[in-house]
């Protein structure tokens, strides 16, 4: 490095918020790659996710964390746990809000943990494509009433909007560091994780009520198919009764080969390769409370 060369900066930003605020949306714009995955339900992401953004001057890993809810179970437990477990190992805090919701008990209770943290919070007003300008002044004073906040950026993760100067925000808040991961890097998860995520996705979109909830997919097997040059993957949707696994089928199979399909074309954009995806549907009763499945599934209680 040249004598007057900037010092490259790096550092880890946490993303947290109530559910269905946009966190996922804002990290799969920043690395410009779906990564996490999406969608209107609320508790759609499960674990923490790291997006990497690599440019000349800094790296930046966001955190994409599950939405913070009352705990109905003991997957809601793991998740709020991933999410508070990050605030103490980050260089900034995004704290997310959505423009178009009044302020509520879940953003109260996670204000009342940022309270007590050293590092800086940023008030990040999402959804500003769904109110009208004026009322920002009023969203900026309620949340500021509560938490000291070090800045306040409203965005839409949607459409793009002030993306930019959040960005440049962001870097003059981190300090001189390494580079964590190598630069074309863009998440520290395997992919097998991202494509049982994208198929769970498309298992959220095409089901509604407590389906969305009960379900898991655990992927059984990826082979190269030397014949077909195709990568062969066999994926188990696992749910918690019977007739969740009738809903997700559908009448002669329709439901789930739409769900394949769909799964299959993301797949594929992920590997840069035709993909050959064989989909099983199975019960396992209460899977949510009990602790070995959730291990099996990667919800670690002892990761944090
Ligand atoms: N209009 C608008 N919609 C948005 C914006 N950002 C996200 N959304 C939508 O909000 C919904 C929730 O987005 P997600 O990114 O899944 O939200 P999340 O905060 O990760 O949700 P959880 O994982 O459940 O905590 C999706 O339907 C998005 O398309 C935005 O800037 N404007
Ligand atoms: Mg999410």
């Amino acid at each position: 490095m040249q004598k007057n060369d900037k010092p490259f900066k790096s550092g880890f930003i946490s993303i947290i918020g109530r559910p269905n605020v946009g966190k996922s949306t804002f990290i799969n714009r920043m690395v410009g790659q779906k990564i996490a995955i999406m969608s209107d339900k609320p508790q759609t992401t499960r674990n923490k996710v790291q997006g990497i953004v690599t440019s000349k001057t800094s790296q930046m890993i966001f955190i994409d964390t599950p939405g913070v809810h009352k705990p109905k179970h003991r997957l809601g437990d793991f998740m709020l746990k991933v999410t508070r477990s990050t605030l103490s190992e980050v260089d900034v805090i995004m704290f997310m809000v959505n423009a178009d919701e009044k302020i509520g008990t879940g953003d109260r209770f996670i204000m009342e943990w940022l309270q007590k943290s050293e590092t800086p919070v940023f008030l990040v007003i999402n959804k500003i494509d769904l109110v009208h300008p004026d009322q920002l002044l009023e969203i900026i004073t309620t949340y500021s009433k509560e938490l000291d906040f070090a800045e306040v950026v409203p965005i839409s993760a949607l459409n793009g909007n002030n993306i930019e100067r959040l960005v440049e925000t962001l870097e003059s808040y981190l300090q001189e560091g390494p580079q964590y991961y190598a630069a074309d890097q863009v998440t520290d998860h395997p992919e097998r994780f991202i494509i049982s995520e994208m198929i769970r996705e498309k298992v959220l979109h095409a089901t509604r009520e407590e389906i969305p909830h009960s379900i898991a997919v655990a992927i059984e097997s990826m082979e190269q198919d030397p014949s077909t040059e195709k990568t062969h993957i066999r994926a188990t949707i696992i749910v918690e009764r019977d007739s969740q696994k009738g809903i997700v089928i559908g009448k002669s199979g329709k439901l789930l080969k739409e769900i394949g399909t769909k799964a299959r074309k993301d797949i594929e954009m992920l590997l840069g390769q035709k993909v050959y995806l064989e989909l099983w549907v199975k019960v396992q009763k209460d899977w949510r409370n009990r602790p070995s499945r959730l291990k099996e599934f990667g919800f670690n209680e002892e990761d944090y």
